[in-house]
């Protein structure tokens, strides 16, 4: 049994996760939306846990989220979502309106069709090479984090093969993983090109604030009065590019106020709290991801971070 699992919650889902990972989120705040009881099991990715046998023998792509039903097993964000609305509506609230308003139903997939496709790890990862064109980064996206990630992010093609011979039952998967991370990779480290992924996201972007800009009644979220579907997408989009200083490339300071004002409101929901770590989480999370030889390194390891964080505490949380 995995670090940390324990019994089931009542509806018996179990959902093995991790606080940062922009597709967990999702479905994070999809359970707590639909106010639906589950069983989190954090798999750190910091320390490199995803690559466990025993995690792979769950999800042989080695990534969260994976959601545990009684037993079946279904990985992927979209996948688990469609999965909770279909099997968990009945009496909870529904993310895809159903029934009366086709055009409202067409749009929330219109929108989520729009925004999933966004590469958000290669959006993030080429934050860490292109920190010029980024600007206050945030939790957890502090320096210490960012040099982490970046170096996960050098190995990981090689890393993928690695545990490819250690893992044969995960081996293809893990092998063409690697060859596309080899592409991302190229990707994301040549400044054009990232650039180009920064436009895709901007296209989108403006698509969105012109949505917003058009609704004629109070109280509309993207694409009805209903928090939906489309709306978790949106949420967690405007949090990474929050957290990684591309706020202020995509709408602050006048650049798409309807975004920036849908951003500020979505802040204040339940779901939101629940899901987005607070700054004592980060905290907590930060100096629980310290790996072993980190903490071997001594205490002064934990105290940096700390110190780090306390340092940047006022720029950060502003
Ligand atoms: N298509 C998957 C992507 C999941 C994914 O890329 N998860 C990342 C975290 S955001 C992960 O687990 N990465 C660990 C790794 O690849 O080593 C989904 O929608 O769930």
């Amino acid at each position: 049994m995995l670090k940390g699992a324990k019994m089931a919650a009542p509806t018996g889902l179990i959902l093995y996760y991790h606080p940062y990972s922009f597709y967990a989120q999702k479905v994070v705040m999809t359970l707590h939306e639909k106010e639906l009881n589950f069983e989190p099991i954090v798999i750190n990715l910091i320390k490199g846990e995803q690559y466990s046998s025993t995690f792979l023998k769950i999800n042989p792509r080695g990534e969260v989220p994976v959601l545990l039903d009684n037993g079946k097993i279904i990985p992927d964000s979209a996948r688990i979502i469609d999965y909770l609305e279909d099997n968990f509506s009945n009496g909870s609230v529904r993310l895809i309106p159903l029934g009366k308003n086709l055009d409202v139903r067409a749009k929330v997939e219109k929108y989520r069709q729009m925004i999933d496709p966004l590469p958000a790890g290669a959006i993030t990862m080429g934050s860490f090479f292109h920190s010029e064109l980024c600007g206050q980064q945030k939790m957890p996206f502090i320096k210490p984090i960012r040099m982490k990630f970046k170096d996960a992010e050098i190995n990981s093609a090689n890393n993928l093969r690695l545990h490819a011979e250690l893992n044969p039952d995960a081996k293809s998967v893990l092998l063409k993983k690697a060859e596309n991370q080899d592409k991302k990779h190229q990707l994301i480290t040549t400044k054009e090109e990232y650039k180009k992924i920064l436009d895709s996201v901007a296209e989108v972007l403006e698509k969105v604030e012109s949505e917003l800009a058009n609704h004629d009644e109070e109280g509309m979220w993207l694409c009805s009065k209903e928090y939906s579907i489309a709306d978790i997408s949106l949420t967690i989009l405007l949090v990474r590019l929050d957290a990684l200083g591309l706020d202020s490339y995509f709408w602050t300071n006048g650049k798409s106020k309807y975004i920036e004002k849908y951003y500020r409101r979505v802040q204040k929901r339940d779901s939101f709290k629940k899901t987005i770590p607070s700054f004592n989480q980060h905290m907590a999370i930060l100096i629980g991801s310290q790996t072993p030889l980190s903490i071997g390194i001594g205490i002064i390891g934990a105290i940096g971070i700390v110190t780090t964080v306390a340092i940047l505490f006022k720029k950060i949380i502003v």
